[in-house]
């Protein structure tokens, strides 16, 4: 049987609920799959035509070239290049999802949705150029989306939240010929440079990877973000709660799983509806607890304050409580095991994204025109499911954390500028004083070939000690905060004593979670702000900051890592890109590539030791900036409270 390798008690329970009752997780799955294939590890094998398939030996003796020609590098480039595409694709067709629904809320074709941040839409309508004077906000939003859509198949020219960039970074991107020029032209450039005898220079393919990575950060995923926004409203810091434990015995639970919340918000808002708890009572429950996984988790949790029931390896978890009536799924990070698992409970499975469909599964497409009528039925049918719960079955494990979240590029604005001065100035302040060493974001997935939770707890309680402000996004945020880092009592117990004064003063978690993972956009907005707010240099290659994905295993964590790379910002993970197969590739992307765009690659296992390579390079930062030495020295990690989460 599987070793349990989780960092969470309430995993560490379901799991072994899971084996008693000869369910299939993905931990076994994992272990199944050991030893992982040593060529797909490299990046060494290439099965783009049908010539091949065909691999490099990585000893050297045997093939060295495709039967192409192509070599190791290229191999590995074109892998590269084409996990990056997959990655920015999801993103980009997420902000294409959200605007196509603000399109149909302009057009009076959306059952159940409002713009809630109107001046957010006038804002971002302005960059885009529309005139927002004296002229309805249909009219407006109209436009806007138009104007966001047209950038998708733009073929020239640069996308418009680029100019939000610092000017030294957009003249490098266009002499490095890698600024996105229009979003959809670069995912199909970026997949046609690697078909066979195409791009076949490793580095002419970095910088292609970089290209098609920027159309994500500062194209489809800040599309994402702000148009999310618009339409569910700015999040604010707000309490919630984390873990399996804040699913209910005596209520209706419905999870909402996922990434695109035109879904979870609408489900959410409309459980409130007094006749929809009238008939869950009728059948005997005592309410609708609506509840989330993945990043549609996120999203409900940062604007309302939906309690999150777990993070990516949780999903299956969840459905062994044996108390989940109903669980909602639309796309990204779905694992196709749900269904099995949920055929041995009452569960039902509705799959409600054109794009993703599960055999087996029952398919209820969401329309934005009847979201709200879709909603209604789907929390019907979970009402009607709840009588047929097996109570003997149902094991809830007790924990769930309090946590608070919700903060933006805007909210921190607010909170670190206090009430009465919305600036920047006292973070820049604190980071040129020494009380704030750096800002470093730690995100991602969590995966079950590490210590899953673990490495992001660790790694986060090393950069706190050192008086290190983290930010974090996607299911490292959700790990950190069934740990107790997201509270702001947690800068009392884990941050340096420089950082922890600015958490007391200000009132926030010495940890900020952000969001979903398209939500790392936002991170980019907030170094943008740190920049213009002056004293801490001219580009992001300057800034004391760094990105971190400790458990990454998604695509779009790489498309992630790209784009925080090509906007001159350091990224370390936690375990390599698939590209250790080619000694020139590697060397090129954690080596050279810090002289071409300021930043680059390292990767490190051990989170601790990740945490340190990330505080050398916060404090070479500092030092070029010539800022103070720290004002305390770090203090000391507990492991001992460490070892007893573990
Ligand atoms: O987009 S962190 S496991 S849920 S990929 Fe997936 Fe990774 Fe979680 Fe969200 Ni992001």
């Amino acid at each position: 049987m599987k070793k349990i390798n989780s960092a969470d008690s309430a995993t560490k329970e379901m799991l072994k609920l899971a084996q008693e009752a000869s369910i299939q997780t993905i931990w076994e799955r994992s272990e199944l799959q050991e030893p992982h294939c040593g060529f797909g590890i490299l990046g060494l094998c290439c099965k783009n035509c049908n010539l091949g398939p065909c691999r490099i030996d990585p000893f050297g003796e045997g093939a060295q070239y495709g039967v192409c020609g192509a070599d190791k590098d290229i191999i590995a480039a074109r892998n590269l290049l084409r996990h990056t595409v997959a990655g920015s694709a999801c993103h980009n067709d997420h902000g294409r999802d959200l605007t196509l629904a603000l399109l149909a809320l302009a057009e009076g074709k959306t059952e159940g949705y409002r713009i809630k941040a109107e001046d957010k839409l006038k804002e971002v309508a302005k960059e885009y150029g529309v005139s927002v004077e004296n002229r309805p906000l249909n009219a407006i939003t109209k436009d806007l989306a138009e104007k966001i859509l047209a950038e998708y198949g733009q073929q020239s020219g640069e996308l418009v939240f680029v100019r939000r960039a610092p000017k030294k970074r957009r003249e490098l991107w266009r002499k490095l010929g890698i600024m996105p020029r229009g979003i959809d032209r670069e995912i199909t450039e970026a997949l046609s440079r690697t078909n066979i005898g195409v791009d076949n220079d490793y580095k002419s393919l970095v910088n292609a990877t970089m290209k098609v990575a920027l159309s994500d950060g500062w194209g489809g995923s800040m599309v994402a973000t702000e148009v999310s926004d618009v339409l569910f409203g700015l999040p604010e810091p707000v309490r919630s709660q984390a873990n399996l434990g804040v699913l209910k015995e005596d209520e209706v639970n419905i999870i909402v799983h996922g990434h695109v919340p035109l879904l979870s918000d609408v489900v959410a808002e409309t459980a409130m509806e007094e006749a929809l708890i009238a008939k869950a009572k009728a059948k005997g429950a005592k309410g609708i607890n609506i509840t989330g996984i993945c990043c549609t988790a996120n999203e409900i949790l940062v604007r309302k304050g939906i309690p999150v029931a777990g993070n990516f390896l949780q999903q299956e978890l969840a459905l062994v409580t044996g108390a989940v009536d109903l669980m909602l799924v639309d796309l990204q990070c779905v694992m196709p095991s749900l269904a099995k698992v949920a055929s041995c409970y009452h569960t039902k499975i509705v799959s409600t994204h054109e794009k993703a469909r599960f055999p087996g599964v029952e398919h209820v497409e969401f329309k934005e025109e009847e979201a709200v009528t879709t909603a209604r039925r789907l929390i019907e049918e979970a009402i009607e499911n709840f009588p047929k719960r097996d109570k003997a079955r149902v094991h809830i494990p007790k924990e769930k954390t309090d946590i608070v979240v919700g903060f933006t590029a805007e909210g921190v604005f607010h909170h670190l500028g206090g009430r009465y001065r919305s600036t920047y100035l006292p973070l820049n302040n604190a980071i040129i004083e020494g009380r704030i060493r750096g800002v470093v974001a730690v995100v991602g997935c969590d995966n079950p070939k590490n210590e899953s939770g673990g490495s992001h707890i660790a790694m986060v309680k090393e950069l706190l000690a050192h008086d290190v402000l983290v930010v974090q996004t996607g299911c490292a945020a959700v790990a950190c905060g069934k740990a107790g880092l997201l509270q702001p009592e947690a800068a009392l117990k884990y941050a340096g004593l420089g950082l922890r004064e600015v958490c007391e003063a200000v009132g926030i978690p010495p940890v900020l979670h952000s969001g979903a993972c398209v939500d790392n956009s936002r991170i980019l907005i907030e170094c943008c702000n740190i920049l213009n707010e002056g004293g801490l240099g001219e580009d992001f290659s300057d800034l004391p900051v760094a990105g971190a994905a400790p458990e990454w295993m998604a695509e779009k964590a790489i498309a992630i890592g790209w784009y925080a790379v090509a906007s001159g910002i350091f990224v370390l993970f936690g375990s390599s890109l698939p590209v250790l197969g080619s000694d020139n590739l590697t060397r090129y992307i954690t080596k050279d590539i810090f002289d071409i765009v300021g930043a680059g690659w390292s990767f490190e296992s051990d989170p601790v030791k990740g945490a340190h390579i990330i505080i050398d390079h916060v404090n070479k930062k500092r030092e070029k900036l010539k800022l103070r030495p720290m004002l305390h020295p770090p203090i000391t990690v507990d492991n001992k409270e460490m070892a007893a989460v573990v």
